[in-house]
């Protein structure tokens, strides 16, 4: 490639409808807010949301593939400020100097321009974490990267001072909110498409007390993990990594239809060396968890679960060719009773299938009561084209586990909702608040929409009434691109940040 062409971004799904390349670091203050937003929300929403500083360097790109953003709508006294800015990784930094990409293609490193041979590919677009005062930005395939929570500027890269081995780390860490806790591993920890996971624990003031390596049973992306009171959960879904393939150009992920799942399950505080490995369903996948806890002598393990994966990138790669709309899923409960001495999975359905699930803080590791998450909206119009799978979703669910109840907020056709936070109420017997992001066309007609003219807005919604709708509305009078996940962090938390407002 000429150094000095212009190219043009690529007009497939990873860069239109709402995946179309917005670029802009922007900080607004006072947004409209049409209704009231309730006074105890104090504190700010933090936001991933990948976006290209620059044309990529192959058509075939995918949107995980895109530089990390920051976003933060800033939230007190009812008033709402915004402000993004990119996540200045090496790689940003590197491309910004050379005005054009320089990486190629999604986690493979030979794909990449010889400048930049060795250097760290990370974009840390994945998931905002919030542990022991600081600010992280995360991405599975490098270490997180540390951001000053008020100016959103980017410090560097996090490695606990030095202390932690693994050169990943994982985009979703669980925090035990009671301890403070943060658990979290890293895959691939031994290098590209090694089997070496490392499992961490970092205490409440954020030193890392524990990091023991693992191997697992094939080199599998291990989007996300779970903890109970006792134990620490690893499930491992058959999307694997090859060296061959990266080294012909292709593909990280491949799934494969004809390989067992596994859990990985031992003692949270307990030796590498405990883990059992009990084998799941053949060909299932699952990015995330909802939550998990222990009921005696039994773990349940709450799974966003498909029949396959979810992504068609990572179908294709594998030579599984369906339609988005043919992959099935539920929300999946599976129980292991730890007294057996072979233990199986059993497996129920408990919600309607769906990603991108929240639960209370609170209830992390611990049996619980509601779990939000957002769907298809079975009533709805075609859904927004965009995010990473092609496809938005347009339906907020609300499910009370204990007794399977479903509360549904359907959007309008070709309206997008992306994952909300949850925060917590003070008033007892309330469920909290959520928070989320809808994408509205600007023309209400889907006949006349237009791919990626929409306006987005921020919700407040009633945790414990999700189908009342929204109780405010937050307009942007901008066209923000899709959001992957968010976490919420409150005012007492942000005064008492380690880094200050520079
Ligand atoms: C996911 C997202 C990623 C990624 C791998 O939600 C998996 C799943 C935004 O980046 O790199
Ligand atoms: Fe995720």
């Amino acid at each position: 490639m000429d150094g000095t062409a212009t190219r043009s971004f690529p007009q497939t799904i990873h860069f239109t409808g709402s995946n179309l390349p917005r670029r802009m670091e922007i900080s607004v203050r006072d947004l409209a807010v049409e209704g009231t937003i309730p006074p105890e929300i104090d504190g700010a929403f933090f936001r991933a949301v990948p976006d290209n500083a620059h044309p990529p360097m192959y058509d075939d790109d995918i949107a995980l593939n895109a530089d990390g953003m920051i976003a933060r709508f800033d939230i007190r006294g009812g008033t709402v400020d915004f402000d993004i800015r990119y996540v200045e990784t090496d790689r940003y930094r590197a491309e910004k100097t050379a005005r054009r990409a320089l990486f190629g293609r999604y986690r493979n490193p030979f794909t990449d321009d010889p400048s930049v041979a060795g250097m760290d590919r990370t974009v840390a677009n994945t998931t905002p974490v919030w542990h022991a005062g600081r600010l992280f930005m995360t991405k599975e395939d490098g270490l997180g990267h540390e951001i000053n929570p008020h100016s959103l500027r980017t410090i560097g890269k996090w490695s606990y001072g030095g202390a932690l081995r693994s050169p990943t780390f994982t985009a979703h860490p669980r925090i035990d909110d009671a301890t403070g806790e943060l658990f979290f591993f890293g895959y691939e920890a031994g290098g590209l498409c090694s089997t070496d996971v490392a499992y961490c624990i970092a205490d409440r003031n954020g030193e890392l007390v524990s990091e023991q390596w693992f191997q697992q049973p094939y080199c599998a992306t291990i989007h996300d993990f779970v903890i109970t009171g006792r134990y620490a959960i690893f499930p491992i879904f058959p999307t694997t990594a090859d060296l061959d393939r990266l080294k012909a150009g292709g593909a990280h992920w491949a799934h494969r239809q004809d390989l067992e799942s596994w859990i990985g399950i031992m003692p949270r505080y307990g030796k590498v060396e405990e883990m059992r490995w009990i084998k799941g369903p053949v060909g299932v996948s699952a990015f995330h968890e909802v939550n998990a806890f222990d009921d005696g002598d039994l773990v349940h393990i709450d799974i966003c679960l498909t029949h396959t994966n979810a992504f068609p990138f990572m179908r294709e790669a594998g030579g599984i060719h369906i339609a988005q709309q043919e992959v099935r899923g539920a929300l999946t409960r599976w129980t292991i009773d730890m007294a057996s001495a072979d233990p199986r999975i059993e497996e129920r359905p408990i919600g309607p299938p769906g990603d991108l699930p929240r639960i209370a803080d609170s209830d992390q590791g611990r049996p619980y009561n509601h779990a939000w998450y957002v769907s298809m909206n079975p009533n709805g119009g075609p859904p927004m084209p965009g995010g990473p799978v092609g496809a938005n979703f347009n339906c907020l669910i609300r499910l009370k586990t204990g007794n399977g109840h479903v509360e549904l907020l359907g959007l309008p056709p070709g309206a997008a909702i992306s994952e909300p936070v949850h925060v917590p109420s003070a008033r007892a017997g309330h469920d909290g608040w959520l928070l989320s992001v809808v994408d509205i066309p600007v023309d209400p007609d889907p006949a006349r929409q237009v791919p990626g003219e929409y306006r987005s807005e921020l919700w407040v919604i009633d945790a414990g009434d999700v189908a009342a709708g929204p109780v405010a509305r937050v307009r942007t009078g901008m066209a923000l691109r899709s959001q992957v996940h968010g976490t919420w962090v409150s005012r007492a938390r942000l005064d008492n940040s380690v880094l200050r407002p520079d």
